[in-house]
């Protein structure tokens, strides 16, 4: 070969690898910095916060929790086998505990988090769970519909989460269940209309990497493989000049989708690592304190996604973690916030002060407290969601949003976003 095929051949191959999507190890101080901030949801056992996707998280990545995180799944056994357990032996209930049942994708992620362990659901009680959830599944599609006219109750994020969790644990389903996720993919109006989120088309495509590499559903291969280009594509087209696919909570999520994939010509490699970099940056800005999404990032950051749970490696050498000290910041400045429900009658607004720093929900006990302002929240896997202002409830398919005036979506919940002094949060209730 002379000196110009040699150039040629270098330069092919730093193209091949600019195609790639690969994530360089990160320090791994900060990355135990985030694990520590899990460790106080571990230790809370309470069942009502119990979090299946911590588990998974801190089993896919390079930290671990010890005794600490053996127990925890043990709680979530016993609280995911109670709560379907049979029939015959919840007879003299009283109804209490079917208003707590977990959803369809919480049911998913548990699923996910036996697999993290290692272990394939069997057994009488496990064949109940496998049961349920398929049902939970074909509810859905029926609620979708044979025209893909209707919705799904939860969303497609759940019945992306679903699919996955089943085909971990190498349980097939019907090519008509996964039919709905595929076609939702491909009719890009028809998801626009449902909130595309790219952490829901993300979700969408780790379910069909899944049936992929497991070689289910052998008629729709054709499809499958198409989705998961197309879900790759648009995943790509949602990156932000900052680096973020879609936004930066939805990064770890498409990482976990694109990490390790090959897409000819698409500049992929280079995208990874401009989100590596934007997610670095918000790491050390503590930008990920919620739970749920360091247990979505985690994963990324030892080169992992949930597909992994096909062949989860349960010997790897993880570190353990230590309890962080707390160094909790006193102040004495007192901000003001204008909190503002325009859609009630009469419209509320009223400026509210609080100790610079307080949440979001700490403005709204102090508005609760001055009088003239209530609202309701339903705990869930990523914190206290709002469900009423007002006594207002939300209908189906309707949310509180969170803005910040003018128009602005925010982008934590109640418990994580700290208003500055001076800005206005607007509650609107919205159809999604
Ligand atoms: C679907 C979805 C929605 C749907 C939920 C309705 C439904 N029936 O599913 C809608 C569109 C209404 C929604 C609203 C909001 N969402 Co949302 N949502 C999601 C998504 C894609 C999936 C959630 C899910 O099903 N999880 C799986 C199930 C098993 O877990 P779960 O706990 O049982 O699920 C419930 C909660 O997640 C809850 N929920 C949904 N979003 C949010 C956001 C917050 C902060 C909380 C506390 C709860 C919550 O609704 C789910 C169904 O009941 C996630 C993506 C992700 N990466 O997690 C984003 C996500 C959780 N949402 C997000 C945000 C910011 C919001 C809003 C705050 C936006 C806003 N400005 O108003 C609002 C919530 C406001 C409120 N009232 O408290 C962020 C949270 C980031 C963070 N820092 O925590 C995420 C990660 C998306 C993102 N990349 O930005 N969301």
């Amino acid at each position: 070969m002379g000196h110009l095929g040699v150039l040629l051949f270098l330069l092919g191959g730093l193209g091949t690898l600019a195609d790639i999507c690969e994530i360089p190890e990160v320090d791994s101080k900060l990355v135990e910095t985030l694990g520590q901030r899990l460790l106080p949801w571990i230790d809370w056992l309470s069942l009502e916060h119990l979090n299946p996707s911590i588990y998974v998280g801190l089993r896919l990545s390079s930290l671990q929790a010890g005794a600490r995180e053996a127990f925890y799944l043990h709680i979530l056994k016993l609280k995911y086998q109670q709560s379907f357990r049979s029939p015959r032996l919840a007879v003299n209930d009283d109804n209490r505990d079917d208003q707590a049942k977990p959803s369809m994708g919480q049911l998913a992620l548990y699923l996910l988090a036996l697999r993290a362990n290692c272990e394939f659901v069997g057994g009488h009680k496990g064949d109940r769970l496998v049961s349920q959830l398929k049902r939970f599944l074909e509810d859905e599609k029926r609620a979708i519909g044979p025209n893909h006219k209707g919705h799904p109750r939860t969303s497609y994020y759940q019945y992306g989460l679903g699919i996955l969790a089943l085909c971990v644990h190498q349980k097939r389903l019907h090519d008509t269940v996964v039919g709905k996720l595929l076609y939702a993919v491909e009719h890009e109006q028809h998801l626009h209309r449902d909130h595309l989120s790219v952490d829901t088309v993300a979700m969408a495509g780790l379910a069909f990497t899944c049936l992929d590499h497991s070689n289910f559903n052998p008629n729709q291969r054709h499809r499958i493989t198409l989705a998961i280009r197309t879900v790759r594509e648009k995943i790509l087209k949602a990156q932000t000049p900052e680096g973020y696919f879609g936004n930066v909570y939805s990064t770890p999520l498409a990482l976990q989708l694109l990490m390790n994939s090959f897409m000819p010509g698409q500049k992929l490699g280079t995208a990874c690592l401009k989100a590596r970099t934007a997610l670095l940056a918000n790491m050390k800005d503590e930008a990920f304190r919620n739970a749920l999404l360091i247990s979505q990032l985690l994963p990324v950051l030892n080169g992992k996604s949930y597909v992994d749970l096909i062949s989860p490696d349960c010997e790897a050498p993880r570190v353990l973690l230590q309890p962080a000290m707390e160094n909790p910041s006193q102040t004495q400045e007192v901000i003001s916030v204008m909190l503002k429900v325009p859609s009630v009658l009469p419209p509320y607004r009223h400026s509210i002060s609080v100790p610079a720093g307080s949440s979001l929900e700490d403005v709204f006990n102090k508005a609760q407290e001055l009088g003239g302002f209530t609202y309701g929240t339903q705990n869930t896997l990523s914190g206290p969601y709002l469900t009423s202002v007002m006594g207002k409830e939300v209908g189906e398919r309707e949310f509180w949003q969170l803005l910040r005036a003018p128009d602005t979506p925010l982008l934590e919940g109640i418990a994580e976003y700290t208003p500055k002094n001076g800005e206005t949060i607007e509650l609107r209730l919205v159809s999604w």
